[in-house]
């Protein structure tokens, strides 16, 4: 048997966990901080591995980084300061890495080349490499810049009013990006909003924009100034835990400090929706984001149907709502999620293949899966992140209620977003 990690059932989780730092939040605080004039302070940051390939690529643009533990000190000399890289730019598993910062490269005055690891070189990147074209820039890459590696040599870019195909936050963002740096006044339209935390930090570190509903507008060469940020806990993050202090009996986990922002709490609508035991408490708001702390309780659960505009708010959430659907009495269906095949891998794939691996009763559609709950108990077996760690941390919370042992290969890719994850599920487990 390959590396893997072993995961035994428990007989409840029980205590508290303050998850780590927001991921799309501390990938735009240092891209934020990077462009700024000023010193930036991110707290809290995400030592994941994704955020600190936008740390790395950053530093390569020439930008000032000292990182302390998990605050980061960024010393920003404005979007004109940043340099052109004698080194390709990494941005290793990050999707989010590769789309904002490519917005950032097409408006800058030098050349660049982008690249990633196998799962980004999969991933379709002329959903920005098109816009951003269509600003002005000059952007090459493999298939014609359908996918890495990109290279891009950078202009003056003019701004442009984009109705974009997809719900998407980093097509949003890109365009954003490359927006304020451009000439004139940029706007996206979205088909159904996204998670907004780009919108909400360009007004953190100084700049304009206007909302309204599905229509977002910057003006064009914009200067930022350095400011401080204080991470949210991650929502994604803590979904895991949500879900299994659901279905693992006699439970209960209270998670400290969650970003509550309403374009991501898909998952606390979904868990209210099957009758989830939750409280939400001690709410506030940090730099623009909304935080509060989340009770979660043992709960009998049922099926429900879950698309439409609830799926950008709660994509990410997908693979651990699949298993927290198992445990539901009848039938849960998600549709309208296509967005899942073009993920760290298809996630629709992966779900279905592992899920059915540990008996679970579930089925692939074109555009999500139909699972039927409480058919039969889950069992442990060896199964695959597929070097997803969404993946991978949906099957540790599937380990913990399965007969017998679980052998998680590839669990190493959880290191993406969550590098304490087995730490904090070893705390809790009883
Ligand atoms: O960064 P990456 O690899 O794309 O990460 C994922 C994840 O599961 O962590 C997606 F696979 O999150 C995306 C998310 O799905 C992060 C993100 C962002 O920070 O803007 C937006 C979402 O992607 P998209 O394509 O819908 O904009």
């Amino acid at each position: 048997m390959k590396v893997h990690k072993k995961v035994t059932s428990v007989s409840s989780l029980n205590g508290t966990i303050t998850v780590p730092g927001d991921k799309s939040i501390s990938h735009r605080a240092i891209m934020f901080g990077s462009i700024s004039i000023g010193k930036t302070i991110v707290r809290n940051f995400l030592l994941g591995e994704d955020c600190l390939s936008t740390i790395d690529c950053f530093r390569k643009l020439g930008v000032e980084i000292i990182q302390k533990e998990d605050e980061i000190e960024i010393i920003g000399k404005g979007f004109n300061a940043l340099k052109e890289p004698c080194q390709i730019l990494d941005v290793g598993n990050s999707g989010t890495t590769a789309r904002l910062i490519l917005g950032l490269l097409s408006a800058s005055n030098f050349y660049s080349c982008l690249v990633g690891d196998e799962s980004i070189a999969k991933r379709p990147m002329k959903r920005v490499t098109e816009p951003l074209r269509k600003m002005g820039a000059t952007i090459d890459g493999r298939e014609n810049g359908k996918f890495t590696p990109i290279t891009v040599r950078g202009g003056t870019l003019s701004g442009i009013t984009y109705p974009s195909p997809v719900a998407s936050a980093q097509v949003k963002s890109s365009i954003l990006l490359a927006g304020i740096h451009s000439t004139g006044t940029t706007t996206v339209i979205e088909p159904n909003k996204s998670r907004d935390h780009t919108e909400r930090m360009l007004k953190a570190f100084g700049g304009n924009l206007s909302i309204d509903g599905l229509k977002v507008t910057v003006a064009g060469n914009q200067n930022l100034i350095g400011t401080e940020i204080q991470v949210p806990g991650d929502i994604s993050s803590a979904a895991f835990f949500l879900v299994a202090g659901a279905i693992v009996p006699n439970s209960s986990i209270l998670l400290k400090d969650v970003g509550i922002n309403p374009t991501r709490t898909g998952i606390i609508d979904v868990l209210i929706n099957m009758g989830a035991s939750i409280s939400i408490f001690n709410e506030r708001v940090k730099n623009s984001e909304p935080i509060a702390d989340i009770r979660v309780e043992t709960s009998s659960l049922n099926g429900i149907e879950i698309s439409g505009e609830l799926i950008p708010r709660l994509i990410d959430e997908i693979p651990i709502i699949a298993l927290l659907a198992t445990q539901a009495k009848g039938i849960t269906t998600i549709k309208d999620a296509a967005e899942l095949k073009v993920k760290e891998t298809n996630r629709i794939d992966t779900v279905v293949k592992e899920l059915s691996k540990m008996g679970a009763h579930i089925k692939a559609t074109d555009d999500g899966m139909v699972i039927y709950g409480q058919e039969s108990d889950l069992k442990g077996t060896v199964v695959n992140s597929h070097g997803d760690h969404r993946i991978g941390m949906m099957l540790a919370i599937a380990a913990c209620i399965s007969k017998g042992e679980t052998h998680i290969e590839n669990y190493e890719a959880i290191s993406v977003s969550y590098p304490m994850f087995f730490e904090h599920l070893d705390h809790i487990r009883q």
